[in-house]
């Protein structure tokens, strides 16, 4: 069995239990409590998530872009991860990990100095820097796109699950203005069944129901 520990709404995991949705691979979620728990901690150390167990095989492993490539390589073949000697390989796995360390990572700073740092942080030279260079790394994820459905291709691939879930932070959350491209391709993308069912999934604990 797969169990993906997350934080309730984490995108970081949507990625992987969207990936789990398009490839029929069943998965359990258990949500992880900010901060995380001691039990949490001796699982994963640095008390990031999302942290994959894949019981079946015995391992475990963080890093979002990482899962999605272990869970590809482990339980595909995939069109979601092209073939070794296919041209399109590269792109993809260019993307894919973009998306992390150029978009997700920034996100984290901007995120961080929005709600954690003091008055006189906020703005300071670091916070500009990297929204600038977020700003950079919209733009190249626009032109990459360019008139196509999907960043690297014909269809869906791990370049699109890394991308596309990080996107929805821009509205309010985050001060950069997330191009109007970008942002008809995160719904054109959401608006697909497997997206649905794991944003579902990857909501937190539901209260329960009133009698
Ligand atoms: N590069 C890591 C980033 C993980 C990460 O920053 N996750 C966020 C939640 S989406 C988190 O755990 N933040 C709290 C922390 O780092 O303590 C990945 O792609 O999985």
């Amino acid at each position: 069995m797969l169990t993906i520990h997350n934080f309730a709404r984490g995108v970081r995991g949507l990625r992987v239990m969207w990936l789990c949705e398009e490839m029929g691979l069943p998965y359990e979620v258990k949500y992880v409590t900010f901060p995380p728990s001691a039990a949490y901690r001796a699982l994963h150390p640095p008390g990031s998530v999302p942290y994959l167990q894949d019981d079946t095989a015995g391992v475990g492993l963080a890093e979002s872009v990482a899962i999605l490539l272990y869970l590809a390589n482990r339980y595909g073949p995939t069109p979601l991860l092209p073939p070794r000697d296919a041209p399109q390989l590269a792109r993809v796995l260019h993307l894919a990990e973009f998306g992390e360390s150029e978009v997700g990572a920034g996100m984290n700073t901007l995120l961080a100095a929005r709600f954690m740092a003091p008055a006189a942080d906020k703005d300071n030279w670091s916070v500009r820097a990297q929204r600038a260079r977020l700003e950079r790394a919209l733009g190249y994820l626009a032109n990459a796109l360019g008139d196509q459905e999907f960043l690297a291709g014909t269809g869906l691939t791990l370049a699109d699950i890394s991308v596309a879930p990080t996107l929805g932070l821009f509205q309010g959350v985050v001060s950069v203005p997330l191009p109007a491209k970008l942002d008809t391709y995160r719904q054109r993308l959401q608006a697909r069944p497997a997206w649905q069912l794991a944003q579902v999934r990857c909501q937190g604990e539901q209260p329960a129901p009133t009698p």
